[in-house]
């Protein structure tokens, strides 16, 4: 009985520990005096992610790497599970696209607009998320 119960608890410490190993993993690359992209995060991380944070002055040779255009550019560039997620996309698209394997290069919520992940308050109206890889016209993945 009592070799049960210390089975039973460790399993119960043990838990929180291997959901953390288990996370999703997530590279951020940031401009260090953003602070939406680490609240992003922070939210991303409650949300099944384990995000590496990379601080850099120079996020616009990032965004060339990866063909973000002008229009589709966030405040941060991630790389996740082979895909590119541009700006304060919510959790769920990103799992979506993950769990689906989806043919496209990557996901982007242009700019910083209030109500998105991360950026506190009420969005003044819906928000889209494009699809990044169709080329120049941007097609709107979801709206939320
Ligand atoms: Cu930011």
């Amino acid at each position: 009985m009592h070799h049960l119960k210390t089975l039973a608890l460790t399993l119960a410490l043990g838990f929180p520990l291997s959901a953390l190993a288990a996370g999703i993993p997530v590279k951020m690359y940031k401009n260090p005096n953003c602070g939406c992209c680490d609240r992003w995060a922070k939210y991303l991380e409650t949300n099944g992610f384990t995000v590496e944070t990379i601080n850099t002055p120079d996020l616009v040779s990032v965004k060339e790497k990866h063909h973000i255009s002008a229009n589709l550019a966030g405040c941060h560039t991630a790389l996740v599970g082979g895909y590119v997620v541009e700006g304060l996309v919510p959790a769920k698209y990103i799992k979506h696209m993950l769990a689906d394997h989806l043919p496209i290069k990557g996901l982007s919520l242009p700019g910083m607009p209030v109500g998105a992940p991360g950026m506190p308050g009420t969005a003044a109206g819906p928000l889209n998320v494009y699809t990044l890889g169709t080329g120049l016209a941007p097609k709107v993945f979801a709206t939320f």
